[in-house]
């Protein structure tokens, strides 16, 4: 029903943006790039380079069954359980993009994750658990497939994801942490995504669909779950160098396929294969700065902030509350 509902707006978008304006799309204003979590937006021209960094905080707060907010305390069953109460997950990402013609533009992207988590145990006892380090690298060619000369273009995005990332983080008691604190997926995903983009004098519009599809399964025989995503966004441009933007994000993930062996499920829903994954849609409010002239020319700073206005996990899980993203691009 979301899905329909997404490509209902989707089409829409496209169909109203085909009333005429002239000329063709441009990435050289504000909002020429897409809301700052929105990935593989854009293209460059022939020869240009791209260098990008980007602070994303995201944090979680609760527990949730199915879509229903329930207590940490009620799913301590045993007297070895740990329940997670609360979790951040900062990340630091660094992206480069290469023009190599004006019809491929390659991008790569590599992170640094840092975890935390907070889960509470029988009489009372809480602990705390972290990893950090090195994610997954994500290379990509981003292929242009049209554009026309009324302020649209499309292009579409080959993803491969190369597991560089640990799928063996610990705790302080030498255990395996659960999945959503490992750095990696441990397999090779694909990760395609088709985006559409249209501008006005004032606005632009922007709608993406993509997915990740995991290949295979890792060195410890699961399998993370395929996710598919479609994103849409509208900005207004305020003046030469500042835009403004809201974007509509709808995700779904499934749960994990197979198991790691050393993971109890017992214990935690953090173990469980089956309490991972979820369908949210998320709303969120942006802004872009882009540097036109003097010393700091071609340099972007941009902000966005988004929550959740409906999401259902897979078994019990977290509930994600909200997600900071803050990004420098410089483009030469
Ligand atoms: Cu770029």
């Amino acid at each position: 029903m979301k899905l329909f509902t997404a490509i209902t707006l989707i089409s829409t978008l496209i169909f109203s943006s085909l009333s005429a304006h002239e000329g063709p799309w441009t990435a050289a204003r504000p909002d020429g790039h897409a809301p700052i979590s929105v990935m593989g937006d854009h293209m460059h021209e022939m020869g240009e380079w791209m260098v990008s960094y980007r602070y994303m905080s995201m944090n979680m707060d609760g527990l949730l069954k199915g879509s229903n907010s329930i207590t940490a305390s009620s799913q301590l069953t045993g007297m070895s359980t740990m329940v997670p109460t609360k979790m951040t997950m900062d990340m630091h990402m660094f992206g480069t993009m290469y023009a190599i013609s004006d019809k491929w533009t390659l991008m790569a992207m590599l992170n640094y994750l840092d975890n935390d988590m907070e889960m509470i145990m029988p009489m009372n006892m809480s602990m705390d658990m972290g990893s950090s380090g090195i994610g997954d690298l994500k290379i990509a060619g981003l292929y242009d497939l049209a554009q026309w000369d009324s302020r649209r273009r499309m292009h579409l995005k080959l993803g491969l994801n190369l597991p560089t990332g640990s799928i063996d983080e610990k705790d302080s008691m030498s255990r395996v942490l659960g999945y959503g604190m490992q750095l990696g997926s441990g397999t090779y995903d694909f990760e395609p995504a088709i985006t559409y983009l249209a501008q006005t004098e004032n606005y632009s519009y922007g709608a993406q669909l993509g997915g990740i599809l995991r290949i295979g399964e890792n060195d410890q025989d699961y399998t993370l779950g395929n996710k598919f995503e479609a994103t849409l966004w509208g900005a207004r441009k305020i003046t030469e160098s500042l835009s403004a933007s809201a974007k509509f994000d709808y995700s779904s993930q499934s749960e994990v396929d197979g198991k790691d062996t050393r993971m109890n499920e017992a214990m935690s829903p953090a173990l469980d294969p089956k309490s991972q994954g979820r369908d949210i849609t998320t709303f969120g409010l942006g802004l872009n700065y882009y540097f036109q002239n003097g010393g700091l020319s071609g340099h972007r700073l941009a902000a966005e902030w988004e929550t959740p206005i409906d999401q259902k996990v897979n078994g019990v899980q977290l509930e994600f509350d909200s997600v900071w993203t803050l990004g420098w691009q410089y483009a030469w």
